[in-house]
Order: structure tokens, then sequence, then C-alpha cells
């Protein structure tokens, strides 16, 4: 079986996951989006990583997924909307038994690429650590942070996993993949929607903590009910702990409102209450959030779903 990383997505993580693998000495061939992208990267020369004030760029070869051979290792680092589209695409490519690493936020897209490829093994990813893109090719190592790595249907390691730890990509394989995608999604309902809506920073919502502890509530709910009381547990707590520390930042969300890009609420918030909608869990507060959000995404022309 071949041991090359296929990486779809030449975003911000993408291009952090691809550096820090070629750097390492692995085998890693970018999939860029058509033709036109592929010219540009190629006149580019490379991928440059930005780490504080160093700067180094690696030439990854790269192709489109018209290309052929097959695809025995893909890591798809593109936003949670486009992932099934864009695995569906590659779907000729993969061969049996291909492992899939998604490291899309939220939660539902992973279920919505495993449903077009099932004959390949679907690993979920949980990232804090923190990446943008400076320009086309170049991105910013901005948040040292941590991944979490686990297949919700087969607990066993993957062969490749110390390839991770050789290029310095700080990992951890959990069976609790989960709990630990269910735990980030809650954060990111209970603070990003808050700051598009309040128009504030993270520390904004210090203003707005009745409104905060209401939507942790209904969230901790809802992790009980779908069977993820770990996942519940202090959210209030955390949530006041992760406004602090993050102060001064603005959301990903809020960023990406104001960028005019869009947003994965489809995958946050609005996961949360499909969820809730089929387990028959009444939750007034969570839902008008999402209606509250869905109209100001509307009324900025953005995408609501
Ligand atoms: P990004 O927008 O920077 O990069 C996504 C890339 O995918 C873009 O270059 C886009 O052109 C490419 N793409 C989309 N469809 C494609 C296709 N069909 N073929 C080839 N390329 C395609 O996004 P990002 O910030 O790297 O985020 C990726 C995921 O990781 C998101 O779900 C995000 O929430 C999550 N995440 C990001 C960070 C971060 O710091 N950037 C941190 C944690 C989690
Ligand atoms: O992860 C975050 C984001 O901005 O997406 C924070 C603000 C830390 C939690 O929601």
């Amino acid at each position: 079986m071949s041991s090359t990383w296929h990486i779809l997505g030449a975003g911000s993580l993408g291009s952090l996951w691809a550096c820090r693998l070629a750097r390492a000495g692995k085998a890693v061939r970018l999939i860029l989006r058509d033709e036109r992208r592929l010219k540009a990267y190629q006149q580019a020369g490379g991928l440059t990583l930005l780490e504080q004030d160093l700067s180094n760029r690696y030439a990854i070869p790269a192709e489109t997924a018209a290309a052929h051979g097959p695809i025995h290792r893909l890591l798809v680092a593109c936003k949670a909307y486009d992932a099934a589209p864009a695995v569906a695409h590659l779907a000729p490519r993969l061969a049996e038994g291909a492992e899939i690493v998604l490291l899309q936020n939220g939660l539902g897209s992973q279920d919505e690429v495993a449903d077009q490829v099932p004959h390949a093994r679907c690993i979920f990813a949980s990232s804090t650590e923190g990446a943008f893109r400076e320009d086309d090719w170049r991105v910013r190592f901005a948040g040292h942070g941590f991944n979490w790595l686990g297949d919700p249907v087969n607990p066993s390691t993957p062969e490749w996993f110390d390839d991770l730890h050789e290029a310095g990509i700080p990992a951890e394989w959990t069976v609790d993949i989960l709990t630990r995608l269910w735990r980030k999604l809650a954060l990111n309902c209970a603070i990003n929607p808050l700051t598009v809506l309040h128009d504030c920073h993270n520390g904004g919502l210090l203003g707005h903590l009745p409104e905060v502890d209401a939507v942790c509530a209904e969230l901790g709910a809802l992790l009980c009910h779908c069977g993820q009381p770990q996942a519940a547990e202090n959210l209030d707590e955390e949530v006041q702990r992760v406004i602090l520390a993050t102060a001064a930042n603005y959301s990903s969300m809020y960023q990406d409102v104001r960028a005019g890009r869009r947003t994965e609420v489809h995958y946050l918030l609005g996961h949360a209450c499909r969820v809730a909608t089929r387990h028959g869990v009444a939750l007034p507060q969570l839902e008008q959030l999402h209606q509250r959000l869905v109209d100001n995404l509307q009324a900025r022309g953005l995408p609501s779903a």
C-alpha cells in the first residue's frame, strides 16, 4: 500500500499539515481544485509556511482530482460544506481500504463523506491548531494546539500514525473522538453565533453572560440526550474560561462573516438543532439563536445553511 499523503485543499490547515509532513521527508501530493489553480501553484514554486519570523518554501508536488493513480491515504482539509462533493469527485481513485482523515470542524460532514465512499475508512480529527492564509500559497502557523484523531467504528490505530509525531504534528489517537468533536461543537455554538449577533470580540460576551449560560444549559441537555454526557460536563465553566482566555480575539465565525465568507453554521449550530429535532428534544433558546443567526447571515447575503 502506497504511503503517500494526498492532501485535498491547500488552504490554511491543509498547507500546515502538508509542509510539516514534507519537511519530515514524507511523500506528499497536493490535490488542487482545477487546472487554473494548479498552474498558479506551479508558478509560485511551492507552499510557504511562516512560523514566527521564519519562512520556508516547500516544493510539494501537486495535481488535480482528474489525475490518475490510486489514492491510499487522503487528508481532507477543505471546509465542511466542501468535503463531501470534493471526496465524491475523488471516489473513483480511492483504493479499497483507503484511509481518509477528515479535518473538518463541527459534525455532519464526516457522515456525508462516509456515505460517498463506503469502501474507505473515515478517520475523524479535531484540531485546536491555528493557521491562516496570508496570501495564495503562503500560510502562517498562528496558534499551537493539538490534534485528536479517531475512528468511531474501529478503535485500531492506523499504521501511519507515527508519521505525525515524526513530522512534529502534535496528535493523539482516541476512541472518544465523537466526544471531542461534540465538546468543540458545543463551545463553538455557545460563543461564535453570539459574537456575530452582538458584533463583538469573544470578551464582549462577558456583557451577555445570562444569554451564554442559557445556551450552555440547552447544549448540555442535548449532549446528554444524544449519548454524550461527558461532553456536557462543566460546559458553562469551560465556555467562560475560553471567553476569558480569548477575550481579545474574534471568533472564527465572526471573522468569516466580516470577510464575507460562507460560514460552517450548517455543521455547528445547524447540526445541533437537527439532532435535537431528531431526538424530539425541545431547545427553544438554541432554536431561537439559530434563527437569529440565519436571519443575520441572509441579511448580509451569505449562505445560511
Ligand atoms: P481554508 O478555506 O483555508 O482552506 C480550504 C481549502 O480547500 C481552500 O484552499 C479551498 O480552495 C480548498 N478546496 C475546497 N474544495 C476543494 C476541492 N474540491 N478540491 C481541492 N481543494 C478544495 O480552510 P481551513 O481554515 O484550512 O479550514 C479547513 C477545516 O479545518 C474547516 O472545517 C475548519 O473549520 C477547520 N479548522 C481550521 C482551523 C484553522 O486554524 N484554519 C483550525 C481548526 C479547524
Ligand atoms: O474555536 C473558536 C472559534 O473561534 O472558532 C473559539 C472562539 C475558541 C471557541 O468557539
